[in-house]
């Protein structure tokens, strides 16, 4: 029972609605989080991982059908379509809620309806905002006390009249009496929804197991939801990572970085320097809330608690930091399984033993034609458990931001790294940002750029348009010596045959060295028509052999004429948002576009 009458008179009115069996308040401890895992593993839905080996972890498989974000199925229902945009899928709010309504109708029956209240960031920061998901899964449960600040201490912060976001979360498959539960309940597409609120604020999922979809903390509430908020009450919510970094002389600057999925974004935010004395720590890998301090900066946290990654491609190579932070206490989902109850992906950094159960429970051997483990497979891990965790990760107030990075995916044209002029420059960048198309998502599509406006694309709660303009209004609120410097990097540039011109990972290092520099008024420039550029001699190359002289020029190569084909398709991109486009940024076209012809 919760002395917050909303919140009980709410989950009296889902309990009615869905008729579970039981409704079990979680408390966040860690003997209730074991308690639910054993039952999990006794049921059959998880498998312990081999104590010696990955203590404390669990390995779920999903459904087939059930692994990833479902984009086509997730819905902004604001009242007005014009307020969802372009690039949201909307229903009117009403209708939404009968469908809804109807399949939830007794659709927790034969279940446990499990009550967490979460915090997204820390209990009682003034940045933190609180939510409640009601779930029939354990699965959620578990994944949520990792991701999440849950329970007790929550409900004690909300207190008797305090404000919550309810999200409701099923996966939409009740179980008759005497009925054996599948390993991984869910329902078909075409009844999943991922729905959201503006106006009310709420979330209401339905009918999937998985991430992102059931999650309701993570992408529903702190970014669609915390857009809306973060726009009416003049702050950001952003799909951004978070780190610090710290010179050979102590001096401590943070950078926010927004990246479209498959970018690298787990591994900058964890990245391990190359060049000596410099330290990179990791405050969050995928969200970062940022809101005015009392000094007029923008001051970043990050709402979660856990790091929810992909595998594969992971390893102690790639990103040695991340490995650790998934060595114990860890549930993996759609991971292979070897003999020795220990997990197996593909780029692990090892090679496969000879006999392997597969992410579907398959038999696998190397000579399989199909991956092991799935390749949206993922970690949910602690993320006090990385290594490089930095001190002030849970700072109620934040850590002031001192330099944005926005970037994609782009073999040509876009330069290593490049400074915006100023703020509503700096907003041109990343509403222009996007990756190559690859012939792993789209095959018709390849090679042209996706735009991605700061890699919010899905996770906007309202009109793109609007966001744009919100993130042109935040650059008027405070002075712009005050505002982060905003960057464009670009570590994916390959040569005319085809090679990659930066090694990227921890050398990357050398990049933030630069930006870092540039944020304290050094590190050499040249102005050019799309920005400020490092002079060829500017980033620090010492100890790198792989890349030279040559190739660091080419990096840097602002092609006038590859450049007037982008602008080209920047404004076809800006013109197809429609009339909410600001047009600020449309004069920092018209600008660009001048100073190409000059
Ligand atoms: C994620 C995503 O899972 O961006 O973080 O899809
Ligand atoms: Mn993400």
């Amino acid at each position: 029972m919760a002395t917050n009458v909303k919140l009980q008179t709410w989950v009296d009115q889902i309990a009615s609605m869905t008729q579970p069996d039981a409704i079990r308040w979680i408390k966040g401890t860690e003997e209730e989080k074991q308690e639910l895992l054993d039952a999990m593993v006794a049921s059959g839905m998880a498998t312990k991982l081999n104590e010696s080996k990955h203590p404390g972890c669990y390995l779920f498989r999903s459904d087939p059908s059930d692994v990833a974000r479902v984009e086509g199925r997730t819905y902004i229902a604001s009242v007005k379509e014009e307020d969802a945009g372009p690039t949201n899928n909307w229903i009117d709010p009403v209708e939404l809620k009968k469908t809804l309504t109807s399949l939830s109708t007794g659709c927790m029956k034969g279940r446990t309806m499990y009550v967490i209240p979460f915090s997204m960031g820390p209990v009682g920061s003034p940045i933190s905002k609180i939510g409640i998901e009601i779930t029939d899964s354990a699965y959620v449960v578990v994944n949520m006390m990792i991701m999440t600040r849950t329970g007790d201490a929550v409900l004690e912060q909300l207190g008797e009249d305090g404000e919550f976001i309810p999200c409701i979360h099923s996966v939409g498959a009740p179980l008759e009496e005497g009925a054996k539960d599948s390993t991984w309940p869910c329902a078909p597409m075409d009844k999943k929804y991922i729905a959201h609120f503006p106006e009310e604020k709420m979330i209401w999922s339905y009918g999937s197991g998985y991430g992102g979809n059931a999650l309701l903390g993570k992408k529903c509430f702190a970014l669609r939801i915390a857009s809306v908020l973060a726009r009416e009450e003049g702050w950001l919510a952003e799909h951004m990572l978070i780190l610090k970094l710290t010179d050979p002389n102590g001096n401590v600057k943070h950078i926010c970085g927004a990246f479209p999925s498959a970018c690298g974004k787990t591994n900058l935010a964890m990245l391990v320097p190359t060049i000596p004395g410099w330290k990179v720590e990791t405050l969050g890998d995928d969200i970062a809330w940022m809101k005015f301090g009392s000094d007029g900066r923008l001051h970043a946290l990050n709402p979660e608690a856990g790091f929810f990654g992909v595998a594969p491609g992971t390893s102690m190579e790639s990103n040695p930091n991340a490995m650790l932070s998934c060595a114990k206490n860890t549930i993996f989902t759609n991971c292979a399984l070897t003999d020795e109850g220990d997990i197996w992906w593909e780029g692990i950094g090892y090679d496969a033993p000879e006999h392997l159960i597969d992410w579907q429970g398959k038999d696998w051997t190397p000579n399989s034609s199909e991956v092991a483990a799935h390749k949206n497979a993922r970690f949910t891990a602690p993320a006090n458990q990385c290594p490089v965790i930095a001190p002030d990760w849970e700072d109620p107030n934040g850590v002031p931001v001192d330099a944005i990075l926005v970037g994609g995916r782009r073999k040509t044209t876009i330069p290593l790294v490049h400074q915006s002029f100023n703020w509503n420059h700096g907003i041109f960048m990343g509403a222009i940002m996007g990756s190559e198309i690859t012939a792993a998502v789209i095959s018709d599509k390849v090679g042209q750029v996706r735009r991605d406006p700061f890699a919010m694309l899905p996770f906007i709660g309202y009109h793109v348009g609007d966001y744009l303009q919100h993130w042109l209004d935040i650059g008027k609120a405070t002075d712009e010596d005050k505002l982060p410097k905003i960057f464009y990097v670009n570590w994916f540039r390959k040569s005319e045959d085809g090679k990659w011109l930066w090694p990227g990972y921890g050398e990357n290092s050398r990049v933030l060295k630069w930006i870092v520099e540039r944020c304290s008024g050094e590190g050499k420039a040249v102005e050019t028509p799309i920005g400020y550029l490092p002079t060829v001699d500017a980033i620090d190359r010492s100890g790198l052999d792989s890349v030279s002289d040559e190739d660091m020029a080419e990096l840097l190569t602002v092609d006038k004429e590859e450049w007037k084909a982008e602008a080209k398709s920047i404004r076809a991109h800006f013109t197809s948002y429609g009339p909410k486009m600001p047009r600020e940024l449309f004069a920092e076209l018209d600008a660009l576009e001048a100073r190409l012809n000059a």
